[in-house]
């Protein structure tokens, strides 16, 4: 009998696995875990003589759900942008702020003029954050370096979050996030020059799960983009997007082409990309941080995605211009409450929605055979996970089968 076997008793499940009962919800239930993994799961009852051996852990009659998965963030980050915010709230327009070297351009001055120690560092004092919200599961990216060696640099950084936590990391290539202030004026040189190159390196040192992109009128045009994603196909690399986000150039419908993992903001989406996306198996990925804090006035079209069945997942867009949005749980109540999703749909997105959208199978729902990630919280309902703003009713989170109480 390993370590990490027992059968949670005394805690309903919300399994987040079939639509009915709500949140796959079973009272009284029991969790079989072997070798930190799920090996049974249903209504205590029922629970097979085999695992009679195991020890019980009795979780007091508290709710149990998936472990949370934070699917789209910049962790990895040099420096901030708080000044910024205060010129901005002192009158300074974004034009102005720019010409004073805010924006991505004072993030990548700052990753690049930043060691690996630091970088992880401060990744960390964030990722401990999501960490104490339950979260076993995250997505991290590139994308402030924007030089080869910078861009390598942040992933490893990603990489290395692995061995000094007890959470689960993919990363992702997002080298065309931005055109460097040494290529202005010269997208195309820098896709050629320096993105793809960095996506290659990145790809041969085994740093990079998935590659990204930031299609927009202030970013990269969906032919640019097309020649990143040519070279990720080629590589083996599933893609993702940042996709209309603030407007609508075509991004959702290029990243459907690709049969991309996720389409990620999406607020400027319209029907036809929302039925590309249905068509392809694309997960919406809705960032309401982005939304808040530019003070977006455009919702993405959630009825739209209901109706055409898209999965949609949520996510804090952790970056220090756009979303500095640390907590998983209070991007739940913002979904609800800035764009109207139900708290199912909420948890789905930070479950086995989020999971898809990385490419994850073994995780998300509470299922026999997947991992047992888990998370415990002083609750009654699941719907109280998004309806309270900065309250967090953890009990415990269990990272393959092994309990650490908070
Ligand atoms: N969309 C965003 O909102 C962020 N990146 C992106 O592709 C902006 C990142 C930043 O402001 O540092
Ligand atoms: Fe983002």
């Amino acid at each position: 009998m390993t370590s990490n076997s027992t059968v949670f008793v005394d805690v309903n499940a919300a399994t987040m696995g079939e639509s009915q009962p709500a949140y796959g919800l079973i009272e009284d239930a029991a969790i079989a875990v072997s070798g930190g993994i799920i090996d049974w799961v249903g209504p205590r009852a029922d629970l097979p003589t085999r695992f009679d051996d195991h020890p019980l852990t009795r979780l007091g009659g508290r709710l149990v759900t998936p472990g949370l998965i934070d699917c789209h963030t910049h962790i990895v980050h040099g420096g901030d942008r708080a000044v910024e915010f205060e010129m901005r709230l002192n009158g300074a327009s974004y034009e102005e702020v720019a010409r004073a070297g805010g924006g991505i351009v004072s993030t990548v001055t700052a990753t690049r003029g930043a060691t690996e120690a630091t970088l992880l560092a401060d990744a960390l004092r964030r990722v401990d954050v999501l960490i104490a919200e339950g979260v076993t599961g995250i997505e991290i990216k590139s994308g402030y370096g924007l030089d080869i060696e910078t861009e390598l640099r942040m992933l490893r950084v990603a990489r290395a979050v692995m061995q000094h936590r007890p959470i689960r990391v993919k990363t992702t290539f997002l080298g065309a996030h931005a055109t460097p202030a040494e290529y202005a004026g010269r997208d195309d040189a820098y896709i050629d020059e320096v993105c793809i190159p960095a996506l290659r390196a990145a790809h041969a040192e085994r740093l990079v799960d998935a590659v990204d992109g930031f299609c927009e009128g202030i970013a990269f045009q969906p032919e640019q983009i097309a020649r990143v994603f040519d070279v990720a196909v080629a590589l083996g690399l599933p893609v993702k997007l940042h996709a209309e986000q603030l407007s609508n150039v075509g991004g959702a419908k290029l990243a459907a082409s690709y049969g991309a993992l996720s389409a990620d903001h999406i607020e400027y989406l319209d029907e036809d990309g929302v039925r590309a996306l249905a068509d392809a198996g694309t997960v919406a990925v809705i960032l309401p941080g982005a939304f808040y804090t530019l003070r977006e006035t455009q919702a993405p079209p959630i009825d739209q995605l209901r109706k055409h069945g898209v999965p949609m997942a949520l996510a804090t867009d952790i970056n220090p211009g756009s979303s500095p949005l640390n907590s998983l749980l209070l991007t739940l109540n913002m979904g609800c409450t800035l764009f109207r999703m139900t708290p199912e749909e909420a948890l789905r997105g930070v479950t086995c929605h989020a999971a898809r959208a990385l490419g994850l199978t073994d995780t998300g729902t509470i299922a026999r055979g997947l991992r047992a990630d888990l998370a415990v919280w002083d609750v009654r309902h699941p719907a109280e996970l998004a309806y309270r703003i900065g309250f967090n009713p953890l009990y415990s989170r269990i990272f393959g089968g092994t309990s650490c109480r908070h």
